[in-house]
């Protein structure tokens, strides 16, 4: 369950926030799959309540495991994988089975038509009764590891996952996703089950499709969302033997640095150093759809969209330093936290809009076709299983470091310029700048860095330039 299951030439995987599944198995033949991103992470897939003015949170709060959202039905669903799958892009479902659905002001309906009563904690879809759910209580003392675990989170009804009719539904419902081809899940809310009964229920999940391209007996890639930040009654280390766990420390640590909160220069032994999960069951971000709006954890030092350089470098950071599984947002603007995806009156989700340029319109953001992150995308996967090689700082905040020969990338956040003359570690040529341009034919819209027979290229990034970063490696040479 450690093992993402993505094709040996790809690394990452993005968020597609809340997408419906037609315009994700499009997004999958004509974007993803030609530019190498390795999976997606999906929305919850299975009915959940509808709620006043449609926040982006409903979909947290289960009324059924009928897989019919906003996104699409399960045939849409299951189309989706299989288009997905097919261009080497591995599909992650966000599952949601810590509690259902809270009370509501009235009746519970959900997007797939089902009625539940929440005051009384029945959901006659799936079925679950009162019998199912730990007694209500709230969590008001996060130290308190039976509190977090056993009472309601943000008063969402709390199921009791020891009990096997509970485990039974779950499992239906996990297996059933795999056999529609996904390779793994994100565990929502994963701090506040027990993990003996999440070891019971992965342990008896079935081994991923083979008719969609899986070995044999490969087991669904597992990241578990455990919010761990230090000094709480619950660990991560509870969790580690079990899955990947989301590493929220790296979310906040790299927000912070390119916030200019710390210098750059300490980035070199990016890692376990800092207190980070060992790389290969950290799953790594630069935000996620939580705190990028203020909810989860992270705070202030968390950048978003919203900062877009030092965004984009931290970005670039986190895709071009080998640390971790890592992992893309891929948002809808929004300036109401609650705020959901754009949709039209009757409360459909609406499709994104491609504009000429690549880039996305209509409310969606789409971070992963900014082309200093699309570039990034494929610098990962040039790079991939190449150390760290020549590191460079200034003191403070220019830093730069090769991989192996296949790449080199320089960062400037300070106020005044990087012309310096660097070890690039490349073979001598000329070679595209895919953060400023990109290599069009014979030649490149952005920046041009001549190594020399040395290896050493003069590296130049002003201050004011549109980006902070420069990276060139062996894919895009001219
Ligand atoms: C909404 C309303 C609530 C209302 C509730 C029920 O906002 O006011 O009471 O509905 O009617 C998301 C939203 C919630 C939303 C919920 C259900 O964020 O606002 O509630 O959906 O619709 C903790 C958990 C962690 C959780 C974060 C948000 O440990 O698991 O809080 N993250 C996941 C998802 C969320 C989702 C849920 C869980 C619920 O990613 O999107 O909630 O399914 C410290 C602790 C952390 C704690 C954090 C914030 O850092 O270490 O553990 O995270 O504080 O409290
Ligand atoms: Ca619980």
């Amino acid at each position: 369950q450690f093992d993402p299951h993505q094709l040996p030439d790809r690394s990452t995987m993005v968020h597609l926030f809340e997408w419906k599944w037609d315009d994700i198995a499009l997004e999958c033949e004509n974007f993803l799959g030609p530019k190498g991103f390795a999976g997606i992470q999906v929305s919850p897939v299975n009915e959940n309540v509808i709620a006043p003015k449609r926040p982006w949170w409903e979909r947290y709060q289960p009324i059924s495991f009928i897989l019919t959202t906003r996104s699409g039905n399960e045939q849409q669903f299951a189309n989706m994988v299989k288009r997905c799958n097919k261009v080497g892009v591995r599909t992650y479902v966000d599952v949601v089975f810590n509690h259902m659905a809270a009370k509501q002001g009235g009746q519970a309906v959900g997007t797939g038509g089902s009625r539940a009563y929440p005051e009384n904690k029945d959901y006659p879809a799936v079925p679950f009764t009162n019998a199912d759910f730990h007694p209500s209580c709230g969590i008001q003392d996060y130290n308190d590891a039976y509190q977090v675990r056993n009472c309601e989170l943000v008063a969402l009804r709390d199921l009791n996952q020891t009990i096997p009719h509970v485990q039974n539904k779950i499992l239906e419902f996990l297996d059933r996703l795999v056999d529609l081809g996904v390779a793994g899940f994100r565990v929502d809310a994963a701090k506040h089950m027990w993990p003996n009964d999440l070891r019971v229920i992965y342990g008896s999940l079935k081994n991923l499709n083979t008719a969609h391209g899986f070995p044999p007996n490969s087991k669904p890639f597992i990241v578990q969302e455990v919010i761990d930040l230090g000094g709480e009654g619950i660990k991560r280390d509870e969790y580690v033997d079990l899955g990947a766990i989301t590493e929220f420390k790296v979310s906040a640590a790299i927000g912070k640095a390119f916030r200019g909160g710390d210098d750059l220069k300490n980035l070199k032994n990016w890692g376990e150093q800092w207190g980070f999960l060992e790389s290969s069951k950290a799953l790594v971000f630069v935000d996620n759809h939580d705190n990028q709006r203020g909810h989860g954890a992270g705070g202030a030092d968390i950048l978003t969209y919203k900062q877009s350089k030092p965004y984009k470098m931290a970005t670039a950071f986190n895709l071009g330093f080998p640390f971790g599984i890592t992992r893309i947002m891929s948002s809808f603007s929004f300036d109401d936290t609650d705020q959901g995806p754009p949709k039209d009156s009757s409360g459909n989700i609406k499709s994104p809009v491609i504009q000429k340029d690549g880039s996305c319109d209509a409310g969606w953001v789409c971070e992963h076709r900014w082309r200093q992150i699309y570039n990034m995308v494929e610098f990962q996967n040039q790079v991939k299983g190449t150390e760290v090689g020549n590191w460079w700082d200034n003191g403070k905040n220019q830093i730069a470091f090769c991989r192996g020969n296949a790449g080199f990338i320089a960062f400037n956040l300070e106020s005044f310029d990087l012309n310096q003359d660097i070890q690039t570690c490349l073979p001598a040529g000329t070679y595209c700048d895919v953060i400023s341009g990109d290599k069009v034919g014979s030649n490149c819209s952005g920046k041009k860095v001549l190594v020399g027979n040395d290896g050493k290229a003069r590296i130049i990034i002003g201050p004011n330039e549109d980006d902070g970063v420069l990276a060139i490696h062996k894919g895009k040479k001219l």
